[in-house]
């Protein structure tokens, strides 16, 4: 058994636009680290499983309307009601891939047109994650993979003004990865980070809290 006690697991965040791959590739990240023996699992923003969650999901599925504010800070509240569980996981050695977190709550909301300020300060105290993995390819080709579903968002111009929220967003600690580079090779490329970003965090790299 590689855990002990004292080191942590790392909280990996994908994200991208619709159809950038980011499930595919949390999955394959998935079995990577439960086959070299880690205790890991996958999670992903919205979580429709809790109350919140089924109002978000309502939403999305266009079953409801809700005024931008509003769905924006469900977002945030169901990223909120899961820090406690993300913590403790977190402590006790579990790895966390986590599939879409606070910045696509901003990129989303703030494609909308509201202040990008506003928009990331209930995010703030949410943990920090340990890496960053953007899924990048342009919303053009994003479109071409396959056609979006039929949820709210799904739709090449808004994709397009969340992409250029997400250009705003990033920061230097974000690992930009080609999404359109055939799957494997994305794969190859997002172990390795994600390797390096375990042992960090196994090694005593310390949790810290949104936004830095
Ligand atoms: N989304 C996701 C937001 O608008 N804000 C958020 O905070 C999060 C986590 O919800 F269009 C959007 C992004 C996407 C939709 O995501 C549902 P999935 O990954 O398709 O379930």
């Amino acid at each position: 058994n590689r855990q002990s006690n004292e080191s942590r697991g790392a909280l990996i965040v994908l994200e991208g636009l619709d159809r950038s791959g980011k499930t595919s590739q949390s999955n394959r990240l998935l079995s990577f680290l439960e086959g070299l023996g880690f205790s890991v699992e996958a999670w992903r923003f919205p979580d429709r499983n809790t109350c919140v969650g089924g109002m978000i999901s309502s939403y999305l599925a266009n079953k409801s309307e809700l005024d931008d504010h509003t769905i924006h800070l469900l977002f945030s509240a169901n990223r909120w009601e899961k820090r406690s569980l993300m913590e403790s996981k977190l402590k006790s050695g579990t790895t966390l891939i986590v599939d879409r977190y606070s910045y696509s709550g901003v990129a989303f909301s703030s494609a909308k047109g509201l202040d990008i300020e506003w928009c990331k300060a209930p995010e703030i105290g949410l943990l920090a994650p340990d890496l960053v993995l953007y899924l990048d390819i342009p919303p053009e080709k994003a479109a071409e993979r396959g056609g979006y579903g039929s949820e709210r968002y799904e739709q090449l111009e808004f994709q397009q003004k969340v992409s250029q929220q997400y250009h705003i967003l990033r920061d230097p600690t974000w690992q930009i990865v080609d999404a359109r580079l055939p799957m494997e090779d994305v794969e190859k490329q997002l172990k390795e980070l994600v390797l390096d970003s375990v042992t960090a965090c196994r090694k005593g790299k310390s949790l810290s809290q949104l936004w830095l």
